[in-house]
């Protein structure tokens, strides 16, 4: 059968398929690029493609991959294997790596495209489908990207940001439903800004994009009852960097929601920052059925907060959580350790804090690293100290972001020893297995793992136990003796192996009950559901 006469432009993501969190959520950032230019020209096509062998079976005229800094290597490997494999047309490259580094273009690519995508790969398409086989000469008429001269890497400087935002249409999810096949009544991914008006050091997102922009109160709306009509959501995540920022939009949005009947019929989640809450907010939100918010508090100490410039205190971060408990939230906050400045004592209090707060203030948490990031102003500290190189090896910035082997980690801190943040850092994520482990042992998940529910969450489990292992083994060289802080983190991982298998034995159970006879089974619901039952 003959080919359609349009352009095919294959979109990939480079991410670590191990990874059960990268693969959890579906790169939106692809689907804004195709509706955009599927929008402004009509003899175009949008796939989406993983591995090399996928995307040369979808005959590509175009390849674009996206890729974080972690994952950069990966998108050299699969720019590699397509040109091995014989591919000579146009392959481009995207994202938060190459905009913070446009010097770290491999070869294999034509062009990175620096910053916001939309436009500038509308103006890329356009190139190569009129200019033929001399498009290459002509890349620097288009802003926004970077490509090799034969010497060196050049860019073609900034591009413009696109005004109104609500000029990008919706994302083409269509695109991506072969691989994130929209489940029935599952959680919807979506973007109601771009940026944020805070600048915290660690942070790449207002440098990346610009000055933050909206989306209209309306044009989400749309989205929302669309996603809520085709794939039946159970729950909307606003995954912005900061949602709260425009709190009018939102006020608008809150109506919009309620006369549409959404709020009511899904809850959602959402990105807030503590200081910008206050009631009024608490009841918008509210108003939309956001019934859980993540809140990034980084650190207990407001000499580290300030040095990130972070613009909030503890105090502020924690009237933010009872406040937002007084309203009934559900909060997942998120700690950074590591910290430049953060002394053996801050960490130690941000230890307690979460301790002390944990099922109070504080339904779940996150503890992160920090890493030096291209585009952050502790990345450029960091270069400009020494600590890593302008242009690093892809293999530095994954090794400096997932590697659990003390050695690989860029440690930015002069304020405390290494192996003190180490311990911390393990410790705390020890502190989350075993809250996670303690939920999912309590009696009221006792019926859903007979019915062979939570086996997602028990893989991630195994995920994490697998990674902890890990991270005691490497704090062994680093602590180099035996001494009582890799006992208690012995002991801590010895408790979470034996629950995890505990839990998956219990799934097991209910997994066999289900091929045996319905009365059998019958009977042991209703045995967990008269435990369940409080005592009269
Ligand atoms: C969703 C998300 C995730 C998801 C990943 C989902 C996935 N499928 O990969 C999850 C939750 C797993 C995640 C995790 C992490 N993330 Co994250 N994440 C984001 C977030 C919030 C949104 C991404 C997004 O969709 N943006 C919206 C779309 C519109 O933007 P976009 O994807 O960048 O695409 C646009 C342009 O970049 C460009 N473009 C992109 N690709 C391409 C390709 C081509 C060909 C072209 C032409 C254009 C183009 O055009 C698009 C449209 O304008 C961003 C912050 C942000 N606001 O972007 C952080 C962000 C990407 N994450 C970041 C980080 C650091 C992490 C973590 C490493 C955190 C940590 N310290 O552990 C972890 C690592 C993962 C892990 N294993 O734990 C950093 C990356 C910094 C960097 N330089 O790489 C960001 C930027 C946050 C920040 N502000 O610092 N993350
Ligand atoms: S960390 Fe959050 S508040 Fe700070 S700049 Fe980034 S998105 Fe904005």
């Amino acid at each position: 059968m003959a080919r359609p006469a349009k352009v095919r432009i294959v979109l990939s993501q480079a991410v670590n398929r191990v990874d059960l969190r990268e693969m959890g959520i579906p790169p939106i950032g692809l689907a804004y690029l195709s509706a955009y230019v599927k929008a402004h020209e009509s003899d175009v096509e949008f796939r989406f493609a993983e591995s090399s062998e996928e995307i040369l079976a979808s005959e590509p005229d175009i390849v674009g991959i996206s890729a974080v800094s972690q994952n950069s290597g990966l998108a050299n490997v699969l720019a590699r294997e397509l040109r091995q494999s014989g591919f000579e047309g146009p392959i481009l490259l995207g994202g938060y790596h190459i905009t913070g580094v446009p010097g770290s273009l491999s070869e294999d690519f034509d062009l990175g495209v620096l910053g916001e995508g939309e436009q500038t790969l509308l103006e890329v398409v356009r190139l190569i489908r009129d200019g033929g086989r001399s498009w290459r000469e002509k890349r620097d008429s288009v802003p926004g990207v970077c490509f090799s001269d034969g010497r060196r890497v050049v860019t073609t400087g900034r591009r413009e940001q696109i005004r109104p935002l609500d000029s990008v249409p919706h994302p083409d999810r269509e695109m991506l439903a072969e691989r994130w096949a929209p489940i029935h009544g599952s959680v919807q991914y979506l973007y109601s800004s771009r940026g944020c008006p805070y600048a915290c050091s660690f942070c790449s997102s207002s440098q990346f994009w610009g000055s933050a922009r909206y989306f209209s109160a309306q044009y989400l709306l749309d989205e929302l009852v669309d996603l809520a009509g085709r794939y039946h959501a159970s729950s909307f995540f606003f995954y912005d960097d900061l949602f709260i920022a425009d709190r009018k939009r939102l006020e608008v949005l809150a109506d919009l929601m309620c006369a549409e009947g959404l709020s009511q019929e899904v809850e959602s989640l959402c990105n807030v920052r503590a200081s910008e809450i206050d009631d009024d907010i608490c009841r918008v939100l509210k108003r939309m059925n956001i019934n859980w918010v993540y809140l990034g508090l980084e650190s207990v100490s407001d000499s580290v907060l300030k040095k990130v410039n972070k613009r909030a205190t503890h105090e502020e971060n924690v009237r933010a959580l009872r406040l937002l408990k007084q309203h009934d939230f559900k909060i997942t906050a998120s700690f950074i350790l590591g910290m430049p400045g953060e002394t053996a004592d801050d960490m130690k209090k941000t230890a307690a804090f979460i301790e002390e707060n944990l099922g109070t203030l504080i339904d779940e948490f996150m503890v992160y690293p920090i890493i030096p990031f291209p585009g952050t102003q502790i990345w450029r500290d960091a270069v400009a100290r020494g600590l890593i190189d302008e242009n690093p090896a892809p293999e530095t910035m994954r090794r400096a972001t997932f590697s659990f082997h003390p050695d690989d980690y860029v440690y930015l801190n002069d304020a405390a020893p290494r192996d003190t943040f180490f311990f911390y850092l393990y410790y705390l994520r020890f502190i989350r297995l075993r809250h996670w482990l303690k939920r999912l042992l309590g009696t009221n998940h006792e019926l859903g793992l007979l019915m062979g529910k939570h086996v997602k969450e028990i893989d991630a489990l195994e995920h994490e136990i697998a990674q902890a292992t890990e991270y005691v083994a490497s704090l062994e060289t680093q602590i180099c003796k035996k001494d009582g802080r890799l006992d208690m983190l012995d002991s801590e991982l010895e408790k979470s192996i034996n629950e995890v298998a505990l839990l998956r034995s219990r799934l097991a159970e209910g997994t066999e009950n289900e091929q045996a006879p319905a009365t059998r089974r019958n009977r042991m619901l209703s045995a967990v559901r008269r435990s369940l039952r409080p005592p009269s």
